[in-house]
């Protein structure tokens, strides 16, 4: 069975799936895209007309991050990137939710950047939660090397993914442009250490290194 993953190179939702495929020994191709321009194809596999999307050449595509993550664990169940534990296994779902919510509000605030007129009230509510998930992710690294339980999974692919779309936002310059709005905002490097030491830990591992986000051209006007 072939497996396709199309993805794009900044795309933290795509690179979860990635990443967890590749510790999984799974083989696959990427395909990537810009889905923000006229030739993306992911309307053709996505109502959302969103990537991450595998299409199994034997099946249906399937999509959507976070269900791609259980999808892939369901297929794939060894290396499980889930602890055993049940009640652990609940609290990675939950690191994993979290993490994705920083990323939600900091996709929306790089959107609202590019507009005409910036809504200061809906930026600081963004802001906060951009914040208010970082200081949560990084308690609860506190000094430990896997996020919950005892081996790499989906909270550390979770929180990993979410850093490296962070780091993308520094490199477009977005922080500047927060601090309009949040003057104390600033790069997850400067504010929170648990989450630094955590990174560095496990930036070449392979999965997470070969995965590393690289921002592509944006040249169709989206907002
Ligand atoms: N909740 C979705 C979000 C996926 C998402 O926002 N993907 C971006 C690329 S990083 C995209 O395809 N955006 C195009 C659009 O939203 O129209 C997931 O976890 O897969």
């Amino acid at each position: 069975m072939t497996l396709t993953l199309i993805s794009a190179t900044p795309s933290p939702f795509a690179r979860k799936v990635r990443i967890a495929l590749i510790e999984k020994g799974v083989e696959f191709v990427v395909q990537n895209e810009v889905p923000w321009h006229a030739d993306t194809q992911t309307s053709r596999y996505n109502p959302l007309e969103q990537l991450p999307i595998l299409i199994p050449d034997d099946g249906d595509p399937v999509f959507e991050s976070t269900y791609l993550m259980d999808w892939v664990e369901y297929r794939y169940p060894h290396p499980s990137m889930l602890p055993d534990d049940p009640d652990l296994a609940m609290q990675a779902r939950l690191v994993h939710v979290i993490a994705e919510g920083v990323v939600d509000a900091m996709l929306l605030l790089f959107w609202e950047m590019q507009r005409d007129s910036v809504s200061a009230d809906w930026t600081k509510r963004q802001l906060r939660k951009v914040k208010g998930g970082l200081a949560d992710l990084d308690r609860r690294v506190g000094e430990r090397e896997f996020i919950v339980g005892d081996r790499f999974g989906m909270a550390d692919i979770a929180v990993i993914a979410m850093l490296g779309a962070h780091d993308t936002m520094v490199e477009v310059e977005m922080i500047p442009a927060w601090q309009q709005y949040t003057p104390d905002m600033a790069s997850w490097r400067a504010l929170y250490p648990n989450l630094v030491r955590f990174e560095a830990h496990h930036r070449d591992r392979p999965s997470v290194n070969a995965t590393a986000p690289h921002m592509f051209d944006l040249v169709e006007k989206v907002v």
